[in-house]
């Protein structure tokens, strides 16, 4: 059977100009589409970028492209939620999943270090787990995870089986984290959004899945964090270029999780 062409589409928002002109990141957003479907799914980008909790934009670019190469289909890690009554907690609990997960505590130390050194990146930041040190060269742009997603329809049938919220943000960072996790050279994920209104944040890795910390960041916080703990990297242009090129597409089935 012939497979239905896929166009991914995109967008990034910026304040004080564009992100190359050193404009403050605003908003960004990855949705795989149809042709028939482009108008919605350029009309959510759009809307996205406007209303976000960092600013009014006033540079945006939205660009669609058609995807030659094969879809793989993955499926959603799963998710947990933990509550915590405060941002210390939080973050301890980060760090002892991300120790569950595998990574030494000093090198998650010096990935904290990065991370507040490199405040306003708007990608990920690659941190070698032998090292600690990172491992891009993308600079303040960070490495951005595209050509990613999960049909809204699919979405809504795990949500209700699960009984889980049907929030868009969720549903995002969900695939995010899965495709990010897919790829063996991924050890763990650590990730809190830069929306100062969101301070949920979480740690994912194939093994422990998507796990929510209800509080990672204190209100008002316009620093976010997205880290990717990377092992045993012969080939780091092939991991970017998976994290950029290769097309995910998250598919849920119920037979999966019984
Ligand atoms: C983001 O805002 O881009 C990151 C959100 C991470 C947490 C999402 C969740 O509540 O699970
Ligand atoms: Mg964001
Ligand atoms: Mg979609
Ligand atoms: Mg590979």
């Amino acid at each position: 059977m012939q497979e239905e062409k896929y166009y991914s589409v995109r967008m990034r928002a910026a304040k004080n100009g564009s992100h190359e002109q050193g404009g403050k990141h605003i908003s960004g957003g990855e949705i795989l589409s149809t042709f028939s479907d482009m108008r919605h799914a350029v009309n959510a980008l759009l809307e996205k970028g406007l209303t976000h909790s960092r600013g009014k934009p006033d540079f945006m670019q939205i660009q669609f492209e058609a995807i030659d190469e094969p879809i793989k289909r993955v499926k959603p890690l799963q998710i947990e939620s933990n509550e915590v009554e405060s941002v210390e907690i939080g973050q301890a609990l980060s760090w002892r999943l991300l120790e569950k997960a595998g990574i030494q505590e000093q090198i998650i130390e010096k990935a904290y270090k990065h991370m507040t050194e490199c405040s306003g990146i708007r990608g990920a930041l690659l941190i070698d787990v032998h090292s600690g040190e990172r491992m891009d060269d993308r600079k303040e742009k960070g490495v951005r995870v595209s050509r990613m997603d999960w049909l809204n329809t699919n979405f809504e049938k795990w949500a209700d089986y699960y009984n889980n919220p049907k929030n868009l943000r969720v549903k995002e960072a969900l695939v995010l984290a899965t495709k990010v996790s897919e790829h063996p050279a991924t050890v763990a994920e650590l990730c809190w959004s830069d929306d100062p209104e969101y301070i949920t944040g979480y740690v994912a890795s194939k093994k422990l899945g998507y796990q929510r910390i209800t509080k990672l960041k204190e209100y008002g916080d316009e620093r976010g964090c997205r880290i990717f703990f990377v092992d045993c990297l012969e080939d780091l242009k092939e991991y970017i270029h998976y994290l950029e090129k290769e097309t995910i597409l998250v598919q849920w089935e119920e037979e999966d999780d019984k």
